[in-house]
C-alpha cells in the first residue's frame, strides 16, 4: 500500500513531495484513496467540499468512528506528514479484520482535502469548509500565485465549486475522529516512545506583510536616495527572531514574494509571509504586536509603506478529555507505561474538527523531529507501532 503512493508528486530533485490542491499529483493520490477503499468493499464517496470517505457500516446510523488524515504536501514536502495517518487507517482497518472483530458503530477513513494550503495559502480547507469554520465566499476568493482561483483549479480537477459548504449532517454523524500523525518534533525521541497522544495544537496563525518602497536602478541610485523595502523587510525577518525568543515562541516568514523581482532592479515591492505559533494566545498576541511595531518603525525610517493583514488563524485547540482519556485507557491497558501525552505547534484536520465533533491524535515517533521536509521520517517499528495502536483504538471505539 505505501509502497504503491510513494512515488506519486514526488520530486527527483528534491526527493520531497509536491502534491498540491487539485494538480495533477493530488488526482494520483485520490485515485490511490479511492482503489484502497474499493480493494477492501468499502463504500466510497466525495463529500461537497472534495474530501474522500471509505464507508464500512452505513454512516446513517450515525455515532461513526472516523479515522484518517490528508494527502497533500507543503513544497518539498516529507512522505509521511499526512500520508502516514491515511496508510495506518487502511492497515489498522486489515488488522481489525485479521483479529474479526465485529464492528457495532460505522466505521470511515477519510482523506481531507488541502490541509496544508500549499497553493492557496489557508491550511485545512477541507476541514474548515464542512466544519463551516471557511465561507464559500472566502474559499471562492482564494488564488494561487498563478492566479489560478479555488474554483477554477476545483472545475478544472472535475469537482463542482459552487457546491462547497458547510456539511453539519455529516458531522452529526461522527461520533470520534481520531486522527494519527507523524510526530513533528522530537518529544517521543526523547521520552522513548513509539506512539503519543496528543493534549493541544497551539495557536496559530498567517499574516502577510506588505512593504511597500521605490523601484529604482540599482546600479545609479545612491544608498541615500532609496526607499528600499527589502531592507525593512530584512529588519522585520531579524525582529521576528528575536520577539519570538524573547517570548519562548515560534515565528517564521518562510514564504516572499517580490516585485519586480529583478536582480538589478531595487523592489517595489517586498511582501512576507509570517507564521506564528505559541503555547497561548496572550504570548502568540505579544510576539505578533511586537514584531509589527518593529516592522512600522524600520518602515518609518526608510520611507516605506506597510500594510499587514492577518490571513488566518486557528485558535488554540484542547483535544477533548473524555476522548483522549479514552485513547488512554485502552492503549495504557496494552503497554507497560502510560502513553505519553504531548502538545504539538502544528495544525491538524483534528484541530479543525473539534469545534465540532470528539476529536482525538495519535502521534508517532520522528527520530529526526524534522517536518516539512524531505528529511522528514519515521521508523518502520514505529509505523506498525501506530498501526496496531490505532486498530487498538478503533476496536476499543468501535467494536464489542
Ligand atoms: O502548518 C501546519 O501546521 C500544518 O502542517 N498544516
Ligand atoms: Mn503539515
Ligand atoms: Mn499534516
Ligand atoms: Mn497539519
Amino acid at each position: 500500500m505505501w509502497r504503491s503512493l510513494r512515488p506519486i508528486g514526488r520530486s527527483d530533485a528534491s526527493g520531497g513531495y509536491r502534491r498540491y490542491a487539485w494538480t495533477g499529483a493530488d488526482a494520483e493520490c485520490r485515485l490511490w484513496f479511492q482503489a484502497q477503499a474499493e480493494a477492501r468493499g468499502l463504500d466510497y464517496e466525495v463529500d461537497r467540499n472534495g474530501n474522500q470517505w471509505a464507508w464500512l457500516g452505513d454512516p446513517a446510523r450515525g455515532d461513526a468512528v472516523v479515522t484518517g488524515s490528508h494527502l497533500d504536501s507543503v513544497p518539498d514536502g516529507g512522505a509521511f506528514d499526512g500520508p502516514l495517518g491515511v496508510v495506518s487507517s487502511f492497515a489498522a482497518l486489515d488488522e481489525l479484520r485479521a483479529r474479526r472483530v465485529s464492528f457495532t458503530r460505522p466505521l470511515a477513513i477519510v482523506n481531507f482535502g488541502d490541509e496544508e494550503g500549499a497553493r492557496f495559502g489557508l491550511a485545512c480547507v477541507g476541514s474548515r469548509l464542512t466544519a463551516g469554520q471557511l465561507t464559500v465566499e472566502a474559499a471562492h476568493k482564494l488564488r494561487d500565485g498563478d492566479g489560478v482561483s479555488l474554483p477554477q483549479a476545483m472545475e478544472a480537477a472535475g469537482y463542482d465549486p459552487y457546491g462547497i459548504g458547510p456539511d453539519p449532517e455529516r458531522l452529526a454523524r461522527i461520533g470520534a475522529f481520531v486522527e494519527l500523525h507523524v510526530e513533528q518534533g522530537r518529544a517521543l525521541d526523547l521520552t522513548g516512545d513509539p506512539v503519543g497522544i496528543a493534549s493541544a495544537i497551539w495557536p496559530h496563525g498567517r499574516w502577510r506583510f506588505d512593504f511597500r518602497g521605490e523601484a529604482n536602478h540599482a546600479g545609479t541610485t545612491r544608498l541615500v536616495d532609496r526607499r528600499d523595502p527589502m531592507l525593512t523587510y530584512a529588519e522585520t525577518v531579524l525582529a521576528a527572531r528575536r520577539e519570538a525568543e524573547l517570548a519562548g515562541a515560534v515565528a517564521t516568514f518562510g514564504k516572499i514574494a517580490v516585485e519586480p523581482n529583478g536582480v538589478n532592479a531595487i523592489p517595489s515591492l517586498v511582501r512576507g509571509w509570517l507564521d506564528s505559533r505559541a503555547a497561548d494566545q496572550p504570548t502568540l498576541d505579544t510576539v505578533v504586536t511586537g514584531i509589527e511595531k518593529a516592522a512600522r518603525e524600520y518602515a518609518d525610517r526608510h520611507g516605506i509603506d506597510l500594510d499587514v493583514v492577518r490571513e488566518s488563524f486557528t485558535p488554540v485547540v484542547e483535544f477533548e478529555d473524555a476522548l483522549r482519556d479514552e485513547l488512554g485507557t485502552i492503549l495504557g491497558a496494552r503497554s507497560e507505561r502510560p502513553l505519553p501525552v504531548l502538545g504539538t505547534g502544528a495544525g491538524h484536520d483534528a484541530g479543525i474538527l473539534s469545534g465540532s465533533i470528539p476529536t482525538a491524535m495519535l502521534f508517532v515517533r520522528n527520530p529526526t523531529g524534522v517536518s516539512h521536509s524531505p528529511a522528514e521520517f519515521a521508523a518502520e517499528d514505529d509505523c506498525v507501532a501506530g498501526v496496531l495502536a490505532l486498530a487498538d483504538v478503533l476496536e476499543g471505539l468501535a467494536c464489542s
